[in-house]
């Protein structure tokens, strides 16, 4: 009895409930999804090149901390630029160790019965391009990423039918420019809110570096449509990210203040790939910072996706803040307060991570955003999860038993059912992530996975309650 009380009283409910296939429209993808520098390891092996991240976990230690079938249907995955041409250019050699081992990947999920959804950029960029012309900051990054992507879609094409050119540029250029808590460490040096830089700035070269990505991915998808579409009969896309942002209060400068962050996280992206050009709020507000479009250009980056993947993890609130700081930044541009919290209360219940909060409503407001504004014809979640700390001093039993993470899967599933009955066009869900991997700047302070690694124990890897609830759905 005191067990049973100590359970209805005492212990958190988390009210999961669960979900049959047939919940879903017939045909609704299932999966999850990984990256190349957060999951391969064997960085010095197998004739890969060094990549930024490679560089930037070494040159910055101080920034980072201290399989049985499911019944899944589809697992994403990233390539490693550097695996493939380990200097960048295929000037600088192919490796062949690398596309065969690709190859035995993508094999062995399809003999799986498991459909590969391949991005070609999950940030780690060879180091090579970093030091002769500042990666993605040139816009000679444009023609390198169209010829690595040429050399994926020839080796890669006859049987990856869903490709992915970057993942989630906002975080890319915020992490790796604004704040520069990620590879490769650039800002305006802003403590508390920023690393310690000594190279960067924060309030142009997060606007360059997103530029050239909108062109790089844009260069990508006109090869794709051109010489292999037809014949590879796939199709091509790339997977933005945005928190849902809710009004602090419920004034008038809140309520636009929480659309404009929006705008400054998906709009900055999604507005030109929809319609040429980027949002008239970050135009007015960025100013003369804001790259421009040719015609030509724009005309490349409008339309160039083929679905829509998406990213979804939080949400935050956001006040009108119009202070002018003497300092330019792509953070304070948007002249938006953001906060976990509101007076004192939390926006959601805090997962592992610190921007980390529970609210799944923010996943079907993003997707009925996205098509209001933008009506893509096809929307898939390329990344949903949520984690915890990674404490292994608790029992293994108890490192299993993760509820929460259920509830976390059941009721962002449940929001995007809601999604798509209000007409939204989702055709699938990538959980993040398969197993407990390196957190880029957390390291392995935290666990992602719905499936267990023990880091110390040769990587021994067992299923989570998660990975069993999600086999069970599944597999009925
Ligand atoms: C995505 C969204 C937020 C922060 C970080 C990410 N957010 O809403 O504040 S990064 C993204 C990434 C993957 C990470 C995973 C978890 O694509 O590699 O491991 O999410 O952070």
């Amino acid at each position: 009895i005191f067990l049973l009380l100590f359970s209805l009283v005492v212990a958190p409910s988390y009210g999961a409930g669960s979900f049959k296939r047939t919940d879903f429209p017939e045909g609704f993808v299932f999966g999850t999804a990984s990256s190349s520098y957060q999951y391969e390891g064997a960085v010095n092996e197998g004739g890969k090149g060094p990549t930024s991240w490679d560089n930037f976990t070494r040159r910055y230690p101080g920034r980072c901390c201290s399989d049985e079938n499911m019944g899944l249907d589809a697992f994403r995955f990233s390539i490693s630029w550097a695996r493939i041409l380990p200097k960048g250019k295929a000037s600088g050699g192919v490796n062949k160790e690398g596309i065969q081992f690709y190859n035995n990947l993508i094999n062995e999920l399809l003999a799986n019965g498991i459909k590969p959804f391949v991005a070609l950029f999950h940030w780690d960029l060879p180091q090579a391009l970093e030091d002769e012309y500042g990666g993605f900051l040139n816009a000679k990054i444009v023609e390198d990423f169209r010829n690595y992507s040429d050399i994926c879609f020839k080796e890669f094409g006859d049987r990856v039918k869903n490709w992915l050119t970057i993942n989630e540029p906002t975080t890319f250029t915020l992490q790796g420019y604004a704040t520069g808590v990620q590879a490769p460490g650039r800002c305006t040096p802003l403590p508390p809110r920023t690393a310690n830089c000594t190279e960067g700035d924060s309030g142009t070269e997060p606007y360059i570096v997103g530029h050239n990505i909108l062109l790089a991915h844009a260069a990508a998808v006109k090869l794709y449509r051109e010489q292999y579409q037809k014949t590879q009969q796939g199709q091509i896309a790339l997977t933005l990210v945005s928190d849902w942002f809710v009004p602090k209060t419920d004034s008038e400068a809140d309520k636009i203040a929480a659309e404009r962050m929006v705008n400054f996280t998906l709009g900055w992206f999604l507005e030109p790939l929809t319609f040429g050009d980027y949002p008239g709020t970050m135009k007015s507000l960025v100013g003369e910072r804001l790259p421009k479009f040719t015609e030509e250009q724009s005309n490349m980056v409008k339309g160039s996706f083929d679905f829509l993947g998406m990213n979804y993890y939080t949400a935050m609130f956001a006040a009108d803040n119009p202070t002018n700081y003497s300092k330019s930044s792509y953070l304070t541009d948007s002249r938006v307060e953001i906060s976990f919290d509101r007076n004192g209360e939390p926006i959601g219940r805090q997962a592992g991570s610190f921007w980390l909060h529970y609210y799944p409503t923010g996943l079907k407001n993003l997707l009925l955003h996205a098509k209001k504004y933008y009506s893509p014809s096809t929307i898939y979640i390329t990344e949903n999860g949520v984690d915890e700390i990674n404490n292994t001093t608790l029992p293994l039993e108890q490192q299993l038993a993760d509820e929460w993470r259920i509830d976390y899967h059941f009721s962002h599933l449940t929001s995007v059912q809601e999604a798509i009955k209000e007409g939204v066009n989702v055709k699938g869900y990538f959980a993040w992530t398969l197993l407990d991997v390196f957190e880029w700047a957390s390291g392995f302070t935290v666990r992602f996975g719905i499936n267990y690694v023990d880091f110390n124990g040769g990587f021994k890897r067992i299923p989570k309650q998660s990975a069993r609830w999600f086999q069970t759905m599944l597999k009925g």
